[in-house]
């Protein structure tokens, strides 16, 4: 049986990213359903405050932000590589633009009116209402694009991604799969689940061809997992080992808050426990979930001590 717990839920592309990543590792996993919009109190017993979605567990490890889950599931199991030595660096770039970019601009683009209904199948009009505002919520200061802005900057974008395929090689980087095509794949994927957004995806047939070929690594094999069965893992679970290197300001056993710096700014407080370039981890315990690790990356969270009254 496998130790990893996939939070997750089905119309995610982040969670659709590592989904993909799983299969093509062949790691086997667990899943465990979250709801798409607040409240989300188990989510909370686990994360601390952290709303989005998905998140990773590991025991009593809980990992925020597919770029570091990426690199962690990277760690468990490196064959095949997610980051291979060839495109190393580069990869990592394309998969940045790819999740905030790209993603900022596909998925506001296939939730247009023509396309909401699709990727919200069973939602009631209720629902539709409430989903909006939980969104609105979370990224109050956004200007979303309109659908025609949002349209010509998609095509720049397909074209660019159909360009960087044109002389045949089957990865965005190359012979070999990268993080960049994991990145770039869920944005595509989520407009594929719009069958009227996605009539715009037959203009680049390389894109498509590439598509087919990544989403041909599948989900990899998962079972199911109540989130009151996670939680009572994490109050069992042991802890991953830790390493700590100090920076100004910043010291083991430190009280801080550790947010998001672009959306969904929800601090999570905790003791500083694990310090490094990449990675920053905070313990906080919850009354059903122990003490729990939280790991996030360093790039696009901040870390804060509390002001001194
Ligand atoms: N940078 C984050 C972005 C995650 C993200 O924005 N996820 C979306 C779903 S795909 C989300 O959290 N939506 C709000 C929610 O699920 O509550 C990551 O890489 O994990």
């Amino acid at each position: 049986m496998s130790d990893l717990i996939l939070h997750h839920y089905a119309g995610s592309p982040f969670s659709e990213k590592v989904r993909l990543i799983l299969g093509f590792k062949g790691i086997p996993w667990r899943s465990v359903i979250v709801p798409n919009m607040l409240p989300k109190p188990d989510v909370m017993a686990l994360t601390g405050g952290y709303r989005r979605t998905p998140f990773m567990q590991i025991g009593a490890d809980v990992y925020c932000d597919t770029a570091l889950m990426c690199r962690v599931i990277d760690a468990l199991k490196p064959e095949p590589p997610s980051y291979p030595m060839a495109t190393s660096g580069i990869a990592d770039v394309v998969a940045q633009w790819a999740d905030t970019t790209l993603f900022w601009t596909a998925v506001p683009f296939t939730l247009q009116p023509a396309g909401a209904p699709h990727v919200l199948k069973d939602a009631t009009p209720e629902m539709l209402k409430a989903f909006g505002a939980d969104r609105a919520a979370m990224n109050p200061n956004m200007r979303r694009a309109t659908v025609t802005d949002g349209a010509a900057a998609l095509h720049t974008y397909l074209a660019r991604l159909e360009h960087m395929l044109h002389d045949g090689q089957p990865f965005l980087l190359g012979a070999l799969p990268s993080i960049a095509d994991f990145s770039a794949a869920q944005s595509i994927w989520f407009i594929r689940l719009a069958p009227p957004v996605a009539a715009l995806l037959e203009a680049y047939p390389k894109v498509c061809a590439w598509y087919e070929r990544v989403n041909a690594f599948g989900q990899g094999s998962f079972t199911k997992m109540t989130s009151a069965e996670a939680i009572a893992i994490a109050a069992q679970g042991a802890h991953a080992p830790l390493s700590f290197s100090a920076e100004p300001g910043l010291a083991q056993g430190d009280d801080v808050t550790v947010t998001p710096t672009d959306y969904a700014h929800d601090p999570v407080a905790g003791r500083l426990v694990g310090l490094s370039r990449q990675e920053v981890v905070i313990a906080r315990t919850d009354e059903r979930a122990g003490t729990v690790h939280v790991h996030f990356p360093r790039i696009a969270f901040q870390i804060k001590k509390p002001q001194p009254a």
